[in-house]
């Protein structure tokens, strides 16, 4: 299977956030046409408006990166958001990607989407083994429920539309509000402006033990065009980077890179979520994608970006 991005309009649904805003630079060399929607002109939660737009745009292939996310807090804290938005967004982008025709279709999901106590490292087959985690499940049904109907709508329409589930994320373009940003982006915001006022501690949420495995979304783009091109297949492909670190061990790597000495607090009444959530990604090596940076000089870099984009 070899699906040629020559000449195709492919839309990048999404293209405002870290991931999407990845993939728009990763398929510039591609020779393709990438087309995008902004928020003011498409609302993707309206169907209608979805609908009217896909049968003006008529795009050959959608990379669906658009999706509402964020890190633990946010997760727990607004459940309907996460829950109904998602879904809305997922289920109008296939539907109507399915009335124009669209005959590729590349849906992102997530780690989250496994059960909380999978067996580590998580292969595809996990899925809908176990309970979820708690503070996570409503992100996670909508995913879980965007893959089913990616599936469903190859088995009962012949659509040779696909899913990457990619493990934690992060890389130029992340969001650094500490309310509802995911982790790194959080420490890295906190040892900087630490750094700045020259404060003795950073705060850590949780107790610091839980693992994590993290991919820079620059990384990611480039497996989710090698999937675009290369795979075709009922089942979802995970994308990872294969190393994991402990929330500590991250601290103790951002405050390197920040190049700042601070006491670590841990804040217990902060949830630690899921206990490991390390990805089984050879599947994707098996197919043909390894190129993965290492978490060091991807962190570095992307706060040389951050600070330059005046984000933090
Ligand atoms: O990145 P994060 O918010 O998301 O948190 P998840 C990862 C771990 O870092 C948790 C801890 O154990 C947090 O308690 N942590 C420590 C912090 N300090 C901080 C901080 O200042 N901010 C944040 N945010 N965390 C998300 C899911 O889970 O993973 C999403 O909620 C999504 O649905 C995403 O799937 C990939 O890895 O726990």
């Amino acid at each position: 299977m070899a699906y040629d991005l020559k000449g195709r309009r492919v839309w990048v649904a999404g293209h405002r956030g870290m991931v999407g805003g990845a993939v728009v630079r990763r398929l510039a060399t591609e020779g393709g046409e990438v087309i995008t929607a902004g928020r003011d002109a498409l609302d993707l939660v309206e169907q209608t408006e979805v609908r009217d737009w896909m049968a003006e745009a008529r795009p050959d292939a959608i990379v669906l990166a658009a999706a509402k996310v964020g890190g633990i807090k946010a997760n727990n804290d607004f459940p309907v958001d996460f829950l109904y938005q998602n879904l809305m967004i997922e289920a109008n982008i296939l539907n109507a990607a399915h009335q124009n025709d669209v005959g590729r279709v590349l849906f992102l999901g997530s780690s989250c989407i496994y059960p909380k106590l999978a067996p580590q490292p998580i292969a595809e087959d996990s899925l809908l083994t176990g309970p979820l985690e708690p503070t996570n499940e409503w992100y996670a049904i909508a995913k879980i429920a965007g893959i089913r109907l990616t599936q469903a709508y190859r088995r009962q329409h012949g659509r040779d539309w696909i899913s990457a589930m990619p493990t934690n994320l992060y890389g130029p373009g992340d969001n650094y509000d500490l309310n509802s940003s995911h982790v790194l982006p959080a420490l890295l915001r906190k040892f900087h402006e630490a750094k700045v006022s020259g404060a003795k501690t950073v705060t850590v949420w949780g107790s610091g033990t839980p693992l994590r495995e993290f991919l820079h979304c620059d990384d990611l783009a480039d497996a989710l065009v090698f999937l675009l091109k290369e795979y075709s297949g009922h089942d979802h492909v995970n994308v990872g980077s294969g190393s994991e670190v402990t929330i500590r061990e991250l601290a103790e790597t951002i405050a390197r890179v920040v190049g700042y000495e601070a006491d670590l607090v841990f804040d217990a009444t902060k949830p630690d979520g899921t206990p490991r959530k390390l990805m089984d990604s050879s599947k994707l090596h098996a197919l043909g994608w390894n190129r993965v940076r290492g978490l060091e000089d991807g962190v570095r870099s992307t706060y040389a970006a951050a600070l330059e984009a005046g984000t933090l």
